[in-house]
C-alpha cells in the first residue's frame, strides 16, 4: 500500500497551492490504493528525524511504497504512472516527451513563477523595482512558450491526458488567482480542462476534508 505524506494544518497565509495536491491527484486518477500521512508542520512533524529521512529536503510531498520512498512532485507522479502504466505511453519517445514536459514545469515555468511569489512576500514594499519588472517579462516568456505548444493541442505533452499534465496544471494553479493567465486564453481553457477532471474535483474535496476548509476557499 502506497502512503502519501502530505499537510494536515493549513498555512497562516492560506492553503491552496500545495505540491502534495499533484500527488494525490495522480494517486486519484490512477486509482492505487494509497493512504495519506496527514503531518502536523506547525508542531514541527516535517522537521522530525523520521520524516528527515523520508524527504531530504524536509518537505510534501513523498510516497512510501511499502518501503519505496520517493520525494519531489515530478518524480511521484512519474512514478505512479510507470506504476499504475496509466497516465503515461508506452512507448519511449511518448514517455520521453512526458518527462519533458514534467521537467518543463518544475524547472522552467515553475521557479520564475515561484519568485514572483517570493517578491510578492519579501518586498512587498518594491524595493528592488528592476525584479518587479524584470520576473513578470520572464514568467510571460514561459507562458508564450506555453501557449504555442498548447495551440491545437488538447494536452501538454501527448494526445491523452498525462502527468505531465498534472504538473503543469499544479503549476499554473500558483498563478489562477493573478491576471497572468489573461493575454493567453488558450492556456486559460487548458488549465479549466486539466481542472474539470473528475480526479481533480475528488482530490480538492479529500485534501479540503483533511484540512478542515472548504473547497471553495481551495479551488
Ligand atoms: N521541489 C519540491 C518542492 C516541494 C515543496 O515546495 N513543498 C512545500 C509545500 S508546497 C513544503 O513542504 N514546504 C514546507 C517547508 O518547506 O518547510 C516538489 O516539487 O515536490
Amino acid at each position: 500500500m502506497i502512503t502519501l505524506y502530505g499537510f494536515g494544518r493549513i498555512f497562516p497565509e492560506g492553503v491552496g497551492e500545495t505540491k502534495d495536491l499533484r500527488a494525490q491527484w495522480a494517486l486519484e486518477e490512477t486509482l492505487l490504493p494509497y493512504r495519506v500521512h496527514a503531518l502536523d508542520h506547525t508542531a514541527g512533524e516535517l522537521d522530525s528525524d523520521a520524516y528527515t529521512r523520508i524527504s531530504p529536503f524536509r518537505q510534501v510531498p513523498a510516497i512510501d511504497d511499502d518501503g519505496f520512498v520517493v520525494a519531489e512532485s515530478a518524480a511521484v507522479v512519474l512514478y505512479l504512472a510507470e506504476k499504475s502504466g496509466k497516465l503515461i505511453p508506452r512507448d519511449l519517445q511518448g514517455r520521453t516527451r512526458v518527462v519533458q514536459w514534467s521537467f518543463a514545469a518544475v524547472a522552467t515555468v515553475e521557479p520564475t513563477l515561484a519568485c514572483l511569489d517570493l517578491l510578492g512576500i519579501f518586498d512587498a514594499e518594491k524595493t528592488a523595482p528592476v525584479l518587479h519588472a524584470e520576473v513578470p517579462k520572464l514568467a510571460r516568456r514561459w507562458l508564450a512558450g506555453l501557449d504555442r505548444r498548447l495551440d491545437g493541442r488538447e494536452w501538454i505533452a501527448c494526445a491523452d491526458f498525462t502527468v505531465a499534465d498534472i504538473m503543469m496544471a499544479g503549476v499554473l494553479r500558483g498563478i489562477r488567482k493573478t491576471d497572468l493567465m489573461e493575454p493567453f486564453p488558450t492556456i486559460k481553457a487548458y488549465f479549466e480542462r486539466c481542472q474539470a477532471r473528475p480526479a481533480w474535483q475528488r482530490t480538492l474535496a479529500l485534501y479540503a476534508g483533511r484540512l478542515g476548509v472548504r473547497v471553495d476557499d481551495i479551488r
